[in-house]
């Protein structure tokens, strides 16, 4: 679809109504008329079709196994054991038997059908969790540290993260009205949307905060960031990041990933209004004839670093101050138990992908139901697609633990290498559209394949950052992994390297278009190499660097590193 016609879409939908109710209603499709699939993300929810059986519907000449994502809009991953255990029966009721966890510290439920969507989205906010939002070019799920160590200065974090997301929802009654059977009124379908306007954002906008030293949301990913900056302690203020971005199309130059630039300093009462500033600058300046020019990380080259930063402190009346120091130490999940400073205690486990089912080998769909009935904390989700059983009193450990063991949810700690333990892998097929090659249902195997070359050569233990995606789009943030691959075609991918674990460096593409042999037999020569020359705690991506085996790309140096700035 043009990006003309999704800008033409926007701003004839009577404030992302346009005819989902029709659409809905109609019995003889599976299926939502073209305009409303474009309308249904502002909702949280994306029409699409089980790829492993569309041959064969084609050939019983049958339409496409349509059936809908659903993504919650839950900012920084928090949900109550009551709101589990409402999450659980929807998937097993509505979706597929699954519940998913996304880079984005959100719930997908997949394989809703057209008949059953409206009651799937009540019983999701009968849980007091909504959806809106969730997908769509405003404001995305805003992404918060997942594991709460600092616990007074990180729940000071998570409160601005909350009263950011509620303050950057559209002001449209259409959700409520479609879904949940809000009467309309006058004015219904022109609501003022001060934030936004009529048209909405040139494309998605994706918010997350990092509280040092841990960059578990990879904030440099992010349109707009946030770096706590605690002092004795207590949250001073955040370092201010924009213009992140992952998204690229095979063979297109024009396009490409990004890291954020630190911009600058602002005080914790100053944030709505720079963030305000930020997404409306976004709203005017963004490009809305070419869609896949249209992040802010485009804007930002387009227009300049320089003036976009004029324009947010124009708009804010905020004048940033110098960024404070940070040091980030890694962009991945500690497993197992770490105590709080107010004595809690929070267990991180490790999800293939964070796809959460009963299987023949573990039933974790199960197990972590059981866990939501006993629970008396709240659980969070990772942006690496984990899950932290959170605000545990001492006491209640051992009960948690036990039910862990007997569910294999501590399958994780077994895994042979860290490699396995730390990657990541976005959905792709069946479900994702976009999908070019396998990567959640690849992720076992590859990583099975990879252990014993690590093991040969002593690399058991060593953290290497690998992250999978199954196109370009790069929804596992692949660009910043020490090693990446990028799917191509089925079976096929590229293989990228160089990026810091630490989330401040973009990797390098290094073979294009290849399968799985040649991968394993490149990293097979690298592991190799790496095992004899490293140097003291030298990470995988940083010796390629050092070795030359890698070089940064040649477009500028600013869009591909995050200059340290210590404290
Ligand atoms: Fe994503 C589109 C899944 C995080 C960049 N992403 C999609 C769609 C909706 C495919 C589509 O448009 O038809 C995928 C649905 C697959 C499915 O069947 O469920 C999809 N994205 C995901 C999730 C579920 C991956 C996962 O394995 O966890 C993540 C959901 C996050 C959430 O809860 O909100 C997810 N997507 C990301 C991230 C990572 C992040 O935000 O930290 C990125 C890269 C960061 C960025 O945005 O730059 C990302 N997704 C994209 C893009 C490329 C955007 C661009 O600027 O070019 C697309 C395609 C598009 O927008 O046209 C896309
Ligand atoms: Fe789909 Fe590509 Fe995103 Fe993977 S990276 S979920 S294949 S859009």
């Amino acid at each position: 679809m043009s990006h003309h016609s999704v800008e033409d879409i926007k701003s004839e939908s009577h404030r992302l109504r346009g005819s989902l109710l029709d659409s809905l209603a109609d019995p003889v499709t599976g299926a939502l008329r073209e305009s409303d699939q474009t309308l249904i993300k502002y909702h949280g929810s994306y029409q699409q079709d089980d790829r492993d059986l569309r041959d064969e519907r084609r050939r019983q000449k049958l339409e496409p196994a349509y059936q809908f994502m659903i993504r919650t809009r839950t900012p920084g991953g928090v949900v109550t054991p009551a709101q589990w255990l409402k999450l659980d029966a929807i998937a097993t009721r509505y979706a597929n038997h699954s519940l998913r966890i996304t880079t984005r510290q959100a719930f997908q439920f997949h394989g809703v059908i057209k008949r059953e969507l409206k009651a799937t989205m009540q019983a999701i906010n009968a849980a007091l969790i909504d959806t809106l939002a969730a997908c769509g070019d405003v404001n995305r799920n805003v992404l918060v540290a997942a594991n709460p160590l600092e616990s007074r200065a990180h729940a000071d974090v998570q409160a601005w993260a909350a009263k950011l997301s509620e303050h950057l929802l559209p002001n449209t009654r259409a959700y409520y009205e479609i879904w949940l059977d809000e009467e309309r009124v006058a004015g219904s379908g022109e609501e003022e949307e001060p934030i936004y306007g009529a048209t909405y954002l040139p494309r998605k906008f994706k918010v997350g905060f990092a509280v040092p030293p841990v960059n578990d949301v990879d904030v440099f990913a992010n349109d707009l960031g946030f770096i706590a900056i605690l002092e004795d302690g207590v949250l001073a203020g955040f370092n201010l990041v924009i213009g992140g971005g992952m998204g690229a199309t095979h063979g297109d130059a024009e396009t490409y990933p990004r890291v954020g630039n630190v911009v600058g300093f602002i005080t914790p009462d100053q944030l709505l209004e720079v963030a305000t500033a930020v997404v409306t600058t976004q709203r005017d300046l963004g490009n809305r004839e070419q869609r896949k020019r249209a992040r802010f990380k485009y804007t930002i080259d387009d227009h300049g670093l320089d003036t976009v930063v004029g324009e947010i402190e124009r708009r804010s009346g905020v004048t940033l101050q110098p960024a404070r120091g940070f040091r980030f130490e890694h962009n991945g999940d500690r497993y197992g138990w770490v105590e709080g400073e107010d004595g809690r205690w929070h267990l991180t486990l490790h999800l293939f992908a964070g796809r959460i089912a009963d299987t023949a080998h573990a039933t974790h769909l199960t197990g972590l139901r059981e866990i939501a009935n006993v629970h008396r904390g709240e659980f969070r989700m990772t942006a690496n697609q984990n899950l932290v059983i959170a605000g545990v009193p001492a006491s209640e450990r051992e009960r948690i633990d036990a039910l862990v063991k007997a569910h294999g949810l501590d399958a994780g700690e077994r895994l042979g290498t860290a490699l396995q333990r730390a990657a990541v892998a976005c959905v792709a097929l069946p479900t994702c559209g976009l999908a070019m090659a396998e990567a959640e249902r690849y992720l076992p195997d590859f990583t099975g394949r990879l252990q014993p070359l690590l093991e040969k050569h002593g690399l058991r233990d060593a953290p290497i950052l690998l992250r999978i995606s199954g196109c370009p789009n790069g929804c596992s943030r692949p660009y910043l992994a020490e090693i990446a691959l990028v799917g191509k075609a089925p079976g096929r991918y590229n293989l990228m390297l160089g990026g810091d674990a630490r989330g401040q460096r973009l990797n390098t593409l290094y073979r294009e278009n290849i399968d799985e042999a040649a991968i394993l037999d490149t990293l097979d020569g690298l592991f190799a190499r790496y095992a004899g020359e490293r140097e003291g705690g030298e990470g995988f991506g940083d010796f390629l660097h050092r070795s030359g085996v890698v070089a940064l790309p040649s477009y500028p140096t600013h869009r591909q590193i995050v200059p340290d700035l210590y404290a």
